[in-house]
Formats: structure tokens, sequence, C-alpha cells
């Protein structure tokens, strides 16, 4: 049995903190008693139970109301990338086929069209409709659908049941451990699996959040520094700009901040050396969409004995490293676990995601003798800029429609600030200035997703079997 998360933690611990926004905290009762009215508003809207959704908004209680409203009618959450551009958000919706899109007032601009769209403040302002809420879910029940690119440039919307979500928060707790005085500081969006996942831990292990509308390195660092906080989820830009903080500030991490968890990409070891002069507990983690979050993560013990390690799977879960006989042999990274999604929806939902039950995660990296997962390179030729995923082919794809591009190219450049960004190599058969690719790409794709260097070239690098050497594009610089 898996109890709806949201009436099982207001019946078991209703006075406790569960939210805190700039000013204003919720217990959880408040929380239960405030879905439940916009889950009857919903319903008189017309939403119906266990249809698909789509949602947008920024991170702000509002947003998370509106999701446990849908939790409550058991509708599945496509949750929408706020810095995508107009034309990837239809892509989308209409993929996932949604019935209704819910959208904060403040997001409307961002939508391609209106035709299916609910206001958040109309929703708000309905008269409810009585309705029956199951306080029982199912383990193969979707909660979440999470949109992210492939090898082709297409996106696949990921499922994320309640089995999935459930195990991942037990799993995490197993390893980090709880206490009553925890309280996790959001500064993610709510619409990566690295923030949502935080309020699924909320709901279950019955802590705070305290939610940030967008990262704020300062009061980031205030909040570690006083311990206002005790943990945070973050990506490496985040915590060097937390590092950065502390440093000029001439502060350290409270002794009652207990961690950050940094994850989305690799982080520098030397953030990591940084950081425990700070006395500021990094534990560096392996997990994406796919998995619901983390799969291995490095426990606070061995946050600095074993730097740089992503650490050990946590309980429920495996890695294998593909075709490796000893220990140290790197190779593709697989996972197991009852955290790994069961597949797609739209175009890809006849694609299975695991192959002999195992999820091909295309990351390669090894395990060390004491079983530490190392990540040593990312699936292939993905970029990850400030934690956001980008797929060459998605921008060689929309270059490649440009009238005056012949044929494009796109690889990872080192970047001070984000790790990576994107450089496009462009092969052109008619007069195009820079100006105009950008301009091209910024109509079509998501602002960290327009390539930050553009190379004119004649020719692209291509094997025998004339297949683009992605690689090869950085030699032309
Ligand atoms: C790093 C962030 C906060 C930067 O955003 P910031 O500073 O707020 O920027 P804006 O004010 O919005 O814009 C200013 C200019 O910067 C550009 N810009 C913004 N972000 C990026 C970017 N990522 N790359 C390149 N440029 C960027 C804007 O376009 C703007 O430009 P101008 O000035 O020209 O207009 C922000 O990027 C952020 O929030 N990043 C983190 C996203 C994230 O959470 N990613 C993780 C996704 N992966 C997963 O969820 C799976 C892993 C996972 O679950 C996990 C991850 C981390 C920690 C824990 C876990 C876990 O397992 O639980
Ligand atoms: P996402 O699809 O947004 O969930 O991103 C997940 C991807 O981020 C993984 O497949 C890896 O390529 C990368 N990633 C996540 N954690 C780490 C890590 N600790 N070190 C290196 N890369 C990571
Ligand atoms: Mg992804
Ligand atoms: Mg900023
Ligand atoms: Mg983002």
């Amino acid at each position: 049995m898996y109890p709806n998360w949201i009436l099982q933690r207001s019946h078991l611990t209703p006075t406790r903190i569960a939210l805190t926004y700039e000013q204003q905290s919720w217990t959880f009762e408040e929380l239960k008693i405030i879905s439940l009215e916009r889950a009857e508003q919903l319903a008189a809207l017309g939403i119906e139970p266990k249809s698909r959704v789509a949602i947008l908004g920024p991170s702000t209680p509002r947003l998370v109301i509106m999701m446990f409203a849908c939790m409550h009618l058991q509708c599945e959450m496509v949750m929408l990338n706020r810095k995508l551009s107009k034309v990837e958000l239809q892509y989308q919706i209409d993929d996932a086929e949604v019935e209704n899109i819910l959208v904060d007032d403040e997001d409307v601009s961002l939508l391609p069209n209106l035709k299916k769209s609910l206001l958040f403040s109309e929703i708000e302002s309905t008269d409810g409709q009585p309705i029956k809420v199951s306080n029982e879910w199912t383990a193969e029940q979707t909660v979440s659908i999470m949109y992210t690119s492939g090898t082709t440039g297409v996106p696949k919307g990921v499922r994320q049941t309640v089995g999935n979500h459930q195990a991942s928060a037990v799993a995490s707790v197993l390893n980090i451990g709880l206490s009553e005085e925890d309280v996790w500081l959001c500064a993610v969006p709510l619409f990566h699996i690295s923030g949502f996942s935080i309020l699924v831990r909320s709901l279950l292990y019955g802590n705070e959040v305290k939610l940030y509308k967008k990262f704020d390195a300062n009061g980031a660092v205030t909040d570690i520094a006083d311990g206002r906080v005790t943990h945070m989820s973050a990506v490496a830009v985040m915590l060097q700009r937390i590092l950065q903080g502390l440093e000029d500030r001439g502060e350290e991490a409270s002794p009652k901040f207990k961690l950050i968890l940094a994850g989305g990409g690799p982080v520098p070891v030397n953030y990591l050396e940084r950081a425990h002069r700070l006395k500021l507990t990094v534990s560096q983690t392996y997990g994406m969409t796919e998995t619901s979050s983390q799969t291995a993560t490095l426990s606070n013990k061995d946050a600095f004995r074993k730097l740089g390690s992503a650490g050990k799977p946590l309980f429920f879960n495996r890695i294998k490293i593909a075709d490796a006989a000893s220990p140290g042999t790197k190779g593709e990274i697989l996972v197991r676990g009852p955290h790994v999604t069961p597949g797609y929806i739209g175009r890809f939902s006849e694609r299975s995601a695991t192959m002999d039950g195992w999820l091909h995660t295309g990351d390669i990296g090894y395990l060390d003798e004491e079983g530490y997962l190392y990540v040593v390179d990312r699936r292939s030729d993905l970029i990850i800029s400030g934690g956001e995923n980008i797929y060459p082919a998605e921008i060689e794809n929309v270059l490649s429609g440009h009238p005056a591009v012949q044929e494009a190219g796109v690889c990872a450049v080192e970047d001070e600030t984000w790790g990576q960004v994107p450089a496009a190599f462009i092969v052109l058969k008619a007069e195009a200035t820079e100006d105009e690719l950008i301009d091209f790409c910024k109509e079509r794709l998501a602002k960290y997703k327009v390539p930050k260097y553009f190379y004119l070239v004649t020719e692209l690098p291509r094997n025998g079997s004339n297949k683009l050497m992605r690689r090869k594009l950085i030699e032309l610089i």
C-alpha cells in the first residue's frame, strides 16, 4: 500500500512546519487543507482525476500547492521547464497530449498558445466542487513527467511513478539520515527532479522545505552560515557562488548545517577542497531524471576521504560498469533499482528505458576497489551548462533549418562560469551574419542552448561512414 503522501504526512505530524517562503510558513495540515481546496477547484474546472496536465510556474508556494492538488487528483503532471523557448514547450505539450495546462499568471507570456491553459488566479478564484480524494495510491501510478533530450536531440517524456519517488526518498534518508530539525533549502527548479525530489522527501520525512523563487547566493550563504537550513541541493555553479560568498564574508558553514547535495553534473575537485576548508560538507551525487534523482551519493563521512567520487549506490540500487572485469575499469554506467523509470510517454512510449532490467545511462565511469563510483565522462556528447542539459543535435537540428546553413556541428567548450557552453561550427551555403544565426536560435531554443561561439568552416569532420565526429570539432578552433 502506498499512502497519499500529503494526507498521510498531515495525519502524522499536522503541526510541523512544511514549507517556508520569504516571511511565510505553512504547516503540513495547512498545506493539506489548501491543496484539497485547490483540487476541488481544479475539479470544478473540469480537470479529470488521473488526467494528464502540464504545469508551468516559478518556484513559489502557489506552484507547490497546485502540484499537491494535482497529486490529490492523481493527475500525471508534465513539469514544464520555464527556460525553454515557445517552440520547445509546444513540442512537449503536443507530445504529452496533455488535457490541460496550468500556468502561473506570471508565466503566461512563456507559453506558445493559450487554448487549453488555465491561469492559477482563475483556478484560485473558482468555487470548488466536492470530490473524493483517495488516501491510497499505487506504486505504478505516474506522479510526474519530465522531458529530457537524447542523442538525436528529440526530447523524451520520462515517467516518474509513486514507486520511483518513494524508493528514491527512502534510499536517500537511509544514507543521509534524518532529524526533526532538518530543513532542506530548495533553490533548484521544481520542474527538475533536483527540486521536485526535495518536496517528495519533505512529505515522506516530515521536514521543512525553505523555498527560493530563484537561486540567490547571498541568501543561501546567510542560511548556511546561520544554520537556518541543514541541507541544500545544488549544481556546481551554485556551489561555486556559495563558496565565493562564504570566502568573501570570511564566514564558515554553521555546525548545524549538514550537507550540500551536489549533482546534475561534475563538481570540480577544487570546489570540494575549498568547501572542506569552509567546514561545508559537500556530498557528490550521481542521479538523473530517469532515476528520480540520486542513484549513488557519497556519505558525509566519506566526503573528504573519497574526494571526487559520487559514492556508493543507495540501499535498494545497484550499479554495474558494462564489460568491466575488475575495479578501476572504465565503461558505461548501468543502473538498476526501484527508482528507475518504467519508461517514456508520447512518441517514445513503446521504447523501454531498460535492457535486461538495467538502465544504460550512456555515462562513463568506474567503481574503485571499495565500490565507490567515479563518473569520468557524461553520456555521448551531452553538454551540461550550469546543470541544464544540452544535446548538440538539438542545436544542429535548428541551425540546419536556417536557409543559409548547409550543415552544422555543435560541441562543448569548457567555461569558467557554467562548466561547459555550446559552440557551433557552420558550413554556409549563402551569406548570413552571426547575429542572424543567434536570433534564429533564440526563437527556437532556450537561451542557455544558444551557442556562445560561432565558427564558420569549410567542412565538418566526418568519419568513413560520413558520421559527424563532434569530438574533432574542437580542433577546428
Ligand atoms: C545555476 C542557475 C541558478 C543560474 O541561474 P541564475 O544565475 O539565476 O540565472 P538567471 O538570473 O536566470 O539568468 C542570468 C543569465 O544567465 C543565463 N543562464 C542561467 N542559467 C544558465 C545555465 N544553466 N547555463 C547557461 N546560462 C545560464 C541566463 O540565460 C541569463 O543570461 P543573460 O544575462 O544573457 O540574459 C540555474 O541555471 C539553475 O537553477 N541551474 C540548476 C538547474 C538544475 O537543478 N539542474 C539539475 C538537473 N538534473 C537533475 O535534476 C538530476 C540530478 C539531480 O536530481 C540532482 C541535481 C543536483 C543536486 C541534487 C540532485 C538530486 O539527485 O537530488
Ligand atoms: P538529467 O538528465 O538532467 O537528469 O541529467 C543527468 C546527467 O547529468 C547524467 O546522465 C550525467 O551525465 C550527469 N551527471 C549527474 N550527476 C553527475 C555527477 N556526479 N558527475 C558527473 N556527471 C553527472
Ligand atoms: Mg536529461
Ligand atoms: Mg542570478
Ligand atoms: Mg534550470
